[in-house]
């Protein structure tokens, strides 16, 4: 098997687009997947500094050296999450992986932070520890992007998330959830930043292989917290369609993307915002939803139609009730209660 753009011989075949790289080309094709989503979809430009979600994980660390290899200006986040082993090693990649790129890292401790980690949430609110944690760490990305002077929080999201998430969202029919499903969540509110995902045209199998190729130290164990969870059943589903037929979980995702129509801007003026923290107490879906009704359209009618931002807070728990307090702010109340 030969590298497609040297003729060297290739380490990495890649099915869905029927062609194969020596270890240079694929760093190259990498690089360009990402090059083109960030100018498809306008993510952010080279004058802007980028914060980037790190966890410790594949994912994030070849996002951010790629980001660092392309020229791109950006800072790591690291939220520990105060859940045992895991938490001390995941952070421990973070650090080594800036220390040695000479980058700035941002850790949000939150058992220091906030007088408990997400094992101690999850018991006090009595929410499933995958539920608190999403909710916090949406609300601490945002929150510290907002305070650090930050326009644009990126995600290593890749393409299997995605199409998995995706997955989940239509077999559930969940509309506000299919109507945040975007690679890019614009600021819309003054109190929102923009939300990106620049490795969403990258399939897991290609990230690992860069990570690899390019020396990248990860965390290779999963989260306790993470056995038995639906997106894992999901990506398992979709990786025996991609064996049989390669290329679905790319049509998948990427024909949803094309087939609705470019994103609008964020609902959210007019809407209560949270006493506490000034942030919507509603956004995307919900609030489109609300005024659709308010003037008689249907609620389905804006399911695929755009690609609002994702509020930190906001979720299914918020039910479309209003609140003087964001989703955040309520549990936070209630962890120190
Ligand atoms: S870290 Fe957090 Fe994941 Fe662990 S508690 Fe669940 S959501 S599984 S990405």
């Amino acid at each position: 098997m030969k590298c497609r753009v040297c003729q060297a011989k290739a380490m990495i075949k890649i099915e869905r687009h029927h062609t194969a790289f020596c270890p240079i080309c694929f760093t190259d094709y990498v690089h360009k997947q990402v090059e083109r989503a960030v100018a498809d979809e306008r993510m952010f430009t080279r004058s802007e500094e980028i914060l980037l979600a790190v966890s410790g994980g594949k994912d994030s660390l070849a996002l951010w050296e790629i980001l660092i290899k392309l020229g791109y200006k950006t800072a790591g986040l690291h939220v520990d999450l105060g859940i045992g082993d895991y938490s001390r090693a995941s952070r421990a990649k973070a650090e080594r992986f800036a220390d040695s790129r000479g980058a700035r890292l941002i850790v949000h401790d939150l058992p220091n932070e906030l007088g408990a980690g997400i094992p101690q949430i999850a018991e006090k609110t009595d929410r499933p520890p995958c539920s608190a944690c999403g909710l916090v760490k949406r609300y601490s990305f945002n929150q510290i992007a907002l305070e650090k002077g930050f326009s644009v929080v990126a995600t290593g999201h890749n393409l299997d998330d995605e199409a998995a998430r995706l997955l989940g969202n239509v077999l559930h029919w969940q509309e506000e959830y299919l109507d945040k499903q975007s690679p890019v969540l614009p600021a819309a509110h003054e109190k929102l930043v923009k939300k990106v995902k620049p490795l969403y045209r990258l399939a897991e199998r290609e990230i690992a292989a860069y990570s690899i190729m390019n020396r990248i130290e990860y965390i290779v164990e999963e989260c306790p917290n993470a056995t038995g969870a639906k997106l894992l059943v999901y990506k398992d589903v979709l990786n025996r369609l991609e064996e049989n037929a390669p290329g679905t979980k790319h049509n998948f995702y990427l024909t949803f993307l094309r087939r609705r129509s470019a994103g609008s801007a964020e609902f959210t003026e007019g809407f209560p915002t949270c006493q506490r923290c000034g942030q919507p107490t509603q956004a995307g879906g919900a609030a489109r939803r609300k005024a659709a009704n308010d003037s008689g359209e249907s609620a389905l009618a804006g399911a695929t139609a755009s690609a609002p931002a994702a509020h930190p807070s906001s979720s299914q728990e918020n039910g479309g009730a209003r609140s003087p307090l964001c989703g955040y702010c309520r549990l936070m109340e209630r962890v120190h209660a």
